[in-house]
């Protein structure tokens, strides 16, 4: 490991200043590490063993993607068994945990919002006085009618006080419609809280110049960004790897200060997954990387 990693015990708690994330002491952080992929399918990744694998490449953050639909929370609330033990894990190894209420196909977050405050009530209760913990309230509001005025904004300001009531200074990442891209009319319609950015999701494949238009768009107008979710694929998760475009992704965020993490650490048979079939639970060697697995690995350490 990289003798300039830092992780909770250096930056301790995270705040938002203007559209910068700093630490407790004033000064700039920027977050890299790896998602994992969906915790009802591949929780063994999301493990002390994986992720402590991430960490001595230089990760110094792991998202825990819980999501509702397919198999997920909704219908097997014991997942969040699994989710709890990820964020210790990650915690005990000095990083910071996002916890990620996953919505994709049920992709309007004020469907399950009596659900969602639940879950964040109990996780923001048991995790109230730990300074690595961040809370993502709907990774991808999705579909035409899913506006931010009228569906995300409304959710938002209904989950983000449950969370506030136990832990008032956590970091808190919000959603933007059309697959957290319109991050745009999210910062032309801010919310009005501390504390909280917005995500910009990426696929190296499918996103490129419009995109990041949208993005420099919303950082002039005051929103903070965090890309909680990329991959160095096309959109479906399959298709390339697209590294040159990664690349290119990765230099602008880098400009930005925007911290990443990169979807997903799995060894599921997609171009996406930081793993090849049949990897073991953690201790990865190059041989049970994927392309792009070597390829995303190389740059946490990257400023
Ligand atoms: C994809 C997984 C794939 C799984 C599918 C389920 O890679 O294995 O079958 O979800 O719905 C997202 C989502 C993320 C997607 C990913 C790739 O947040 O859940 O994962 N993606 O399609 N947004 C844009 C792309």
């Amino acid at each position: 490991m990289n003798s300039d990693w830092h992780g909770i015990s250096y930056h301790g708690r995270l705040r938002v200043s203007g559209t910068r994330l700093m630490d407790e002491n004033g000064r700039d952080v920027v977050l890299h590490g790896m998602s994992s992929h969906g915790m009802q399918w591949y929780p063994h990744f999301a493990r002390l063993q994986g992720i402590q694998t991430t960490k001595t490449m230089g990760a110094n953050v792991f998202r825990i993607a819980m999501y509702t639909d397919e198999g997920g929370y909704l219908t097997k609330k014991n997942i969040a068994d699994d989710v709890i033990k990820a964020v210790d894990d990650t915690l005990a190894l000095d990083m910071y945990a996002i916890i990620d209420w996953h919505i994709l196909h049920d992709n309007n977050p004020m469907e399950h919002i009596r659900e969602a405050q639940d879950f964040f009530e109990m996780m923001s209760g048991r995790y109230a006085n730990e300074k690595g913990v961040i809370y993502e309230i709907c990774n991808e509001p999705n579909g035409p009618e899913v506006t931010w005025s009228r569906c995300v904004k409304p959710y938002a300001e209904r989950v983000i006080p449950v969370i506030r009531r136990h832990a008032p200074e956590a970091l808190i990442l919000v959603g933007c419609p059309t697959w957290s891209q319109d991050v745009d009319i999210c910062a032309e319609d801010p919310l009005d809280c501390s504390n909280i950015m917005y995500t910009l999701h990426f696929y190296a494949g499918t996103h490129g110049d419009e995109l990041r238009e949208k993005c420099i768009k919303a950082l002039g107008m005051g929103a903070p960004i965090f890309a909680s979710e990329w991959g160095t694929s096309a959109a479906d998760g399959n298709g390339g790897v697209f590294l040159r475009e990664s690349d290119v992704w990765l230099d602008f965020l880098s400009r930005n200060g925007i911290s990443w993490c990169n979807w997903s650490l799995a060894d599921r048979d997609e171009t996406s997954a930081a793993l090849r079939p049949g990897a073991p639970d953690g201790g990865w060697t190059s041989e049970h990387l994927s392309e792009s697995g070597r390829y995303v690995f190389s740059k946490f350490a990257d400023k």
